[in-house]
């Protein structure tokens, strides 16, 4: 097994990396059995037209997508390079239906929880621009994700819930198709300022931009801005014990020292780093301006 960073070089500093790992190598070798045995189904939400419910939380005003239940792929993806750990082997799982944010939470949102008494003001110190109220709450470590997720009685999606909610029943490599699409999301284009910018784009944002910016490049539930603007935390990995008896294993680490996952890529990332497959693994304390969370419920708002 080799670990590897997950997070590229331009969004990590050398200190962040020392915290960031990743999986890359699997051992293929052995057959891995879902967590949980789907039911009996004669219809997908990939071969039915899909109506999406939709509700207002309104604790904090966000709009609520009913996520259909539905089997998806969480290991092979559409086309994809078996370059992850998730990629290969193929797996089909099942989940139940959930509600999940059309949006990432906004700082005017969070500033709400705050006023509340429940979340807590970032010790991080960042860039005013960032702290706009239309844009995302970012410099948020997992705690305090979770707690303004208990906030609006959510919580933080599982790692599958976060993938199905944007890939569907295809497992599709981005939200809104399997190839890289100039102007669904806000990326590392040529206002970015690293090197593997993309230098032939301007998608309007030099760092994050307000949620919601880029509807072309909303999922097949409607969600948006999952891959690309920031990073978002999910709950967890995989279910315990989803990989038990296999060859695969976590970093020793990642249930020992608080290491957890965010998906989706950011304003930081080049169009690789969007993928719906790409994870990013930090302490679970971190905090930065690429990161930041939406939340998901098992019932509705
Ligand atoms: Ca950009
Ligand atoms: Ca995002």
């Amino acid at each position: 097994m080799v670990l590897v960073t997950s997070c590229f070089l331009q969004a990590c500093s050398m200190n962040e990396l020392t915290a960031v790992k990743a999986v890359n190598e699997i051992d293929s070798s052995v057959t891995q059995q879902p967590h949980k045995t789907a039911p009996t189904v004669t219809s997908t939400p990939s071969d039915i037209e899909v109506k999406i419910a939709k509700e207002l939380r309104a604790i904090d005003e966000m709009l609520m997508l009913q996520v259909p239940a539905g089997i998806f792929p969480v290991g092979q993806y559409a086309g994809e390079i078996a370059l992850n750990m998730d990629a290969n082997p193929p797996l089909e799982m099942y989940l139940d239906d959930f509600w999940i944010d059309q949006l990432e939470v906004s700082n005017a949102q969070y500033s709400r929880c705050i006023e509340a008494g429940v979340c807590q003001e970032t010790p991080y110190e960042y860039d005013l621009a960032f702290k706009r109220p239309n844009y995302p709450a970012v410099a948020v470590s997992k705690g305090d994700a979770e707690a303004y997720c208990g906030w609006v009685d959510g919580r933080l999606p599982s790692e599958e819930e976060w993938r199905y909610a944007a890939g569907g029943a295809q497992g599709l490599i981005y939200p809104w198709g399997n190839e890289f699409a100039m102007g669904e999301a806000n990326f590392c284009d040529k206002q970015c300022p690293y090197p593997f910018k993309n230098t032939n784009y301007d998608d309007g944002s030099v760092r994050t931009a307000p949620v919601g910016s880029y509807p072309n490049g909303a999922s097949w539930v409607g969600a948006m801005d999952m891959s690309g603007n920031v990073w978002e935390w999910v709950k967890d990995w995989y279910p315990e014990n989803y990989y038990e008896g296999s060859a695969f294993q976590f970093p020793s680490d990642a249930k020992t020292d608080g290491l957890a996952g965010s998906l989706g890529g950011s304003w930081l990332d080049d169009n690789y780093g969007l993928r719906i497959s790409n994870r990013l693994v930090v302490v679970s304390n971190y905090r930065s301006t690429y990161i930041g969370f939406r939340c998901v419920s098992d019932v509705k708002p």
